[in-house]
């Protein structure tokens, strides 16, 4: 039995299958459409209660969700694919740092872009607060951006789990439209353009995010 992981082209799945490739441990995708709102559907639920991708089965049985959870997990259990800095470490420390900031002040604001109406009681305060949270992102993700320490790497000392996490929220469309990432977080691009270049990363990055 290998992983199953469940998710879909272009979403946080990406986070989770990178990791696993990085360390080499195969996986077998099952598609749940967010166009169709399979997330949703009551057999998914019975996964991840919350209704949101991506959730990763375990060889054992076991399911775990929540990205970030899911980053910290696949780095400890791949140690040899290095995608943490050693534990104790202040670098370490940086990358959970930033991989919490991320996963709590980045990622919820996704929500509210994508589905606003799920918060908003009209279509006026539906375009409104969809406006205002792709302004928090984008302003969040400019502390990130501010925060990098390496080239092309977030970490001085190399690739690892910040990077997956950061560059995908860089693909979505509330960095994306209108340009503003690479005029915004060309550190973050740079990073991007690194990592779709990294040999074991090609194909997932042409599956997540055809279009760069
Ligand atoms: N807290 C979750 C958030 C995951 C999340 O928002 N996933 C998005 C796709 S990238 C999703 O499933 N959205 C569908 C929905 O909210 O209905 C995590 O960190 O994994």
């Amino acid at each position: 039995m290998s992983y199953v992981l469940f998710g879909d082209k272009g979403s946080g799945a990406f986070c989770v299958e990178a990791s696993l490739a990085e360390a080499g441990a195969p996986v077998e995708f099952h598609e749940i459409s967010l166009e169709k709102d399979e997330q949703r559907s009551e057999e998914f639920r019975a996964l991840n209660p919350s209704g949101k991708i991506p959730a990763l089965r375990l060889p054992s049985g076991e399911v775990v969700t929540e990205t970030s959870a899911l980053l910290y997990f696949i780095a400890e259990r791949h140690p040899e694919a290095k995608l943490l800095p050693p534990p104790g470490s202040a670098e370490r420390g940086q990358a959970l740092r930033w991989i919490a900031f991320m996963a709590s002040e980045i990622y919820p604001m996704i929500e509210i872009a994508d589905y606003p109406e799920r918060f908003a009681t009209d279509h006026k305060a539906a375009a409104a607060l969809k406006l205002s949270a792709k302004q928090r992102i984008r302003g969040r993700m400019l502390l990130v951006e501010a925060a990098v320490q390496g080239a092309p790497w977030f970490l001085p000392s190399g690739f690892s789990a910040v990077d997956i996490y950061a560059v995908m929220f860089s693909r979505w469309r509330e960095c994306r439209e209108n340009g503003w990432r690479e005029a915004h977080i060309p550190k973050i691009c740079a990073m991007a353009a690194a990592l779709s270049e990294r040999p074991v990363l090609k194909t997932v990055w042409e599956k997540y995010f055809p279009l760069g």
